[in-house]
């Protein structure tokens, strides 16, 4: 007989399973009962009552800005990035449910790191089609996908926010920390410590750290050309780095991520970060002449974990959130609240993440024109211009918008491979998972695109709404007006995001204080430190201009 799990009967986040011939719906603590866990408790249905629907507030958030103006400069700005917090986070399961190794809670799920979390169980193997009994018994096949639904045309710029191409970077950067696949073990695989590590600059292994480090003052390796401090040549510090093969010896290398010597944009945060490591624990030994090597490099990297988040939070997030409200970094609002000091990275998160129209075909340096293939591995671009140059130029150039037909064609064939890795992990459809984060299915094609020809092409290629895979569905869905980012993506993205900030343990009550971080001086780092601070001060020169949204 069919599993009757496969239409996915129980909704509200309950657990199916398959018993006596039938099934049952696991309701316990949904807030919802009944065969299928349909029926609100009292309470649930009060508070459904009373809340807006996500598109509401993200009405009210990017609208309305004299109002925003003044609740951002009032104390009840707690209370709402308090809220935020706990509805955001309170959408991770922490510890998760979920792994990639079973298709149920188990052990392993908590104690084997080194499959990645998922937020979904998998489609079970024996359904009737790919996504359970929705749509062909065949999927369109990942390249038909990406060339009709993702091949860029023509590039299209972010006119909406304006994001620019050092955003980008950070992007890539900031989250290859966590998003670690372990290709030759499978997709669902990682070598990621699950956190805001700054493993990208630091190694993920002690072996790769101890070779990346002087061993003096906290220091890492680093080289000097033209009087500015750079990572060191990969000749002097032979660790596994992913160069071309035709980019010269001389010319590679070593950082703390093996791939990061592929983008000079890449490299140039990884030079930045470089700067302020040793800049870091020039300012502690000046505090703590007693200090050694290993305390200056440890303390230097808790204040450099802690001015990423504050960064990303408070200058990344906000630019992507589009909103008017002013978002903030204060572990305190969370400590009176029940809440895991834990993250795990889960596989949907990562695919989610995959934000190739952000990048360019071309890029603008000071009069000069890059194609992506003169760009790529050419970090000699960077002393040609000098970091300041690079930096500015990546500041003034506009990234490419998120949306269909924006992927360059250098990334195509990784977003082929996400597709196909989807399907190995036998990853829900979009709409399980717009279900999951509480956001209503899509009912039509045209629903989801906003777009009467895409409507038609995608409605042919799966046949049913309730087919479409979650990373198709996310990079073709209409955007919000005004946004960056699709609803979805927002609804989604948003808690994987700030659960794995809040929940790092710079955030705990124990360890959220001035001694961690080497003093009060260590501390206000962590607390204050802007994007324009961390490049102005760790460059030569006049600083330029250092920005996520490119200047009108
Ligand atoms: Mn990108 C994975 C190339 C920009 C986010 N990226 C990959 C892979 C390649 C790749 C190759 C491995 C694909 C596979 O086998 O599954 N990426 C690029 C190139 C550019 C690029 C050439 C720029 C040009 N990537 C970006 C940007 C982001 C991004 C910008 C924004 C966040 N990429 C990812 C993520 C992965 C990935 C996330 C998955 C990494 C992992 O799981 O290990």
């Amino acid at each position: 007989a069919e599993n009757p799990c496969c239409s996915f009967p129980c909704e509200n986040r309950g657990v199916c399973m398959r018993e006596g011939g039938g099934y049952t719906c696991d309701c316990t603590r949904t807030g919802y009962y009944g065969q299928n866990c349909e029926t609100p408790e009292f309470w649930t249905s009060v508070t459904a009552a009373l809340k807006p629907s996500p598109e509401t507030i993200t009405f009210l958030r990017s609208n309305f800005k004299w109002f925003w103006d003044v609740i951002n400069n009032i104390p009840i700005r707690n209370v709402l990035m308090r809220g935020l917090y706990i509805a955001v986070t309170g959408k991770v399961d922490s510890p998760p449910l979920y792994h990639t190794g079973h298709d149920y809670t188990t052990w392993d799920t908590y104690s084997d790191r080194t499959y990645y979390a998922r937020v979904l169980p998998p489609v079970p193997t024996d359904c009737p089609t790919p996504m359970g009994t929705k749509g062909r018994k065949e999927l369109p096949s990942p390249e038909y996908l990406a060339q009709t639904f993702l091949a860029r045309r023509k590039f299209i710029p972010d006119l909406r926010r304006r994001t620019s191409v050092l955003l980008g970077f950070a992007a890539q950067h900031f989250t290859h920390q966590f998003f670690k696949t372990d290709f030759e073990k499978g997709a669902g695989r990682t070598w990621s410590d699950h956190a805001v590590d700054m493993s990208h600059v630091y190694g993920h292994t002690a072996e790769r750290q101890r070779q990346l480090r002087t061993m003096q003052d906290g220091k890492l390796k680093h080289q000097w050309v033209d009087g500015q401090m750079y990572p060191p040549s990969l000749q002097d510090v032979p660790v596994h780095m992913n160069y071309h093969p035709d980019v010269p010896e001389e010319k590679r290398f070593a950082l703390g991520h093996e791939f990061f010597g592929m983008l000079p944009g890449l490299f140039v945060w990884a030079t930045v970060w470089l700067r302020e490591h040793n800049r870091v624990c020039d300012v502690m030994k000046e505090l703590h002449p007693d200090w050694d090597d290993e305390r200056l490099f440890q303390t230097a990297r808790l204040i450099l974990i802690g001015e990423t988040v504050k960064i990303i939070i408070e200058e990344y997030v906000q630019h992507l959130s589009g909103s008017n409200f002013q978002l903030f970094w204060d572990p305190e609002l969370m400590f009176e609240e029940k809440f895991q000091y834990q993250n795990r990275i889960t596989v949907e998160f990562n695919h989610l993440y995959h934000w190739h129209p952000l990048m360019p075909d071309q890029f603008h340096i000071n009069g000069t024109t890059y194609d992506m293939e003169e760009y790529l591995y050419n970090n000699d671009l960077v002393f040609k211009h000098g970091l300041n140059v690079t930096v500015d130029a990546m500041s003034r150039q506009i990234a490419g918008q998120f949306g269909p037909k924006n992927i360059g064609a250098v990334n195509l064939q990784v977003a082929v491979e996400t597709i196909k890795k989807g399907r190995e992990l036998r990853l829900q459809s979009l709409n399980e998972y717009r279900k999951r984060f509480d956001t209503p299915p899509y009912k039509t094609f045209q629903e989801l695109t906003g777009d009467e020809e895409l409507a038609a092409q995608l409605e042919e290629a799966y046949g049913d709404i309730d087919a479409v895979e979650m990373y198709v569905g996310w990079l073709i869905e209409k955007p919000v007006s005004g946004n960056v980012l699709s609803q979805m993506f927002l609804e989604m993205g948003s808690p994987f995001s700030f659960k794995g900030m809040l929940a790092n343990p710079i955030c705990s009550p124990g360890w959220w204080k001035p001694s961690t971080f080497g003093g009060e001086v260590g501390f206000n780092l962590v607390k204050t430190t802007t994007v324009r601070d961390l490049f102005c001060r760790n460059m030569n020169g006049p600083c330029g201009l250092v920005s996520f949204a490119v200047p009108e």
